[in-house]
């Protein structure tokens, strides 16, 4: 698909959307190889860089020795563009509906001595049975270089089509370091710096062991259905003066659009209008307001 893209802006020739959905539908993952050329990488570090050195991870989960910067689209140009990159818009249209939302964007630093972080699946906190289609799509974009030393996160390709039973059943092993033919095809994800995997949310997949004696920086941007709740609440955490100044597709992305016929209006308004200079809730015009 060259050309046009459907955020308007043009699509780089030769693009294969129709080879990374293929291959997001047979594994479950696709990877996009010079998603963000020199200069991004360059912003992205000068962006990301006043932000990190200042919290670790607060469980296991996050990683204890893994630092993640939230609400990463709302702190500067570089993060929006590759928020809403065409290329990556035009694989996520095959799988999510129209208007569907950003769920969660941060940068991840895994620091040496990192261990391996629990495998799971993304949009698992829907509680819809599976198998099933994703709810959510992600993608884990490398900063620095990804290996299997560093961190690289470690996939379990197909693992998108299991029912609940053989998730838990392959995690299990995994975690015993058992192999079983369910556990065949567990790698971790190498990758140069500026290459991105896109993955769907029911894909088993965590982040890798840091063994390495340098830190993996790293993002994620997550998307989801625009009927499912977001795991970031943009509304609170993005300064409506930066999305004021985003692309009409992010400002939909961070919940500023309808869902039809009204998901998402503002007292039987479209929310765009909450963005507006003086607006106020029209709850509080005319009365006095509580807060
Ligand atoms: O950092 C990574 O490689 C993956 C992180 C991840 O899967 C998560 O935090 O949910």
């Amino acid at each position: 698909m060259d050309g046009q893209a459907p955020t308007g802006r043009p699509m780089p020739a030769g693009f294969d959307v129709a080879g990374h959905i293929a291959r997001l539908h047979r594994d479950g993952y696709t990877i996009v190889e010079n998603f963000l050329d020199a200069d991004r990488l360059s912003a992205f570090r000068a962006g990301v860089e006043p932000w990190l050195g200042r919290y670790r991870g607060r469980n296991a989960f996050e990683g204890l020795k893994t630092e993640r910067v939230y609400t990463l689209v709302a702190r500067g140009r570089v993060f929006e563009d590759i928020t809403d990159d065409p290329r990556l818009m035009a694989v996520l249209d095959g799988f999510l509906k129209p208007g569907y939302l950003l769920s969660a964007s941060h940068a991840i630093c895994i620091y040496p001595g990192e261990q391996a972080q629990s495998l799971h699946f993304d949009d698992s906190f829907y509680p819809i049975p599976r198998p099933r289609p994703a709810i959510s799509m992600s993608v884990i974009g490398a900063i620095d270089p990804f290996t299997a030393q560093n961190g690289g996160t470690v996939m379990l390709p197909g693992s998108h089509r299991w029912t609940l039973d053989q998730v838990n059943a392959a995690r299990e092993a995994i975690h015993a370091g058992r192999r079983t033919p369910l556990t065949e095809g567990l790698f971790s994800l190498e990758m140069p710096a500026g290459a991105i995997a896109i993955f769907q949310g029911t894909l088993i997949h965590g982040a890798g062991a840091n063994h390495s004696d340098a830190p993996r920086l790293a993002f994620t941007n997550q998307y989801c259905e625009p009927w499912a709740r977001t795991q970031e609440n943009f509304y609170l955490a993005a300064p409506k003066a930066r999305v004021r100044a985003m692309s009409p597709e992010l400002k939909t992305m961070l919940g500023y659009g309808i869902m039809a016929p009204f998901m998402g209006q503002v007292t039987a308004s479209h929310p765009l209008k909450s963005l507006e200079e003086g607006w106020t809730a029209p709850v509080t015009r005319g009365v006095a307001a509580d807060d």
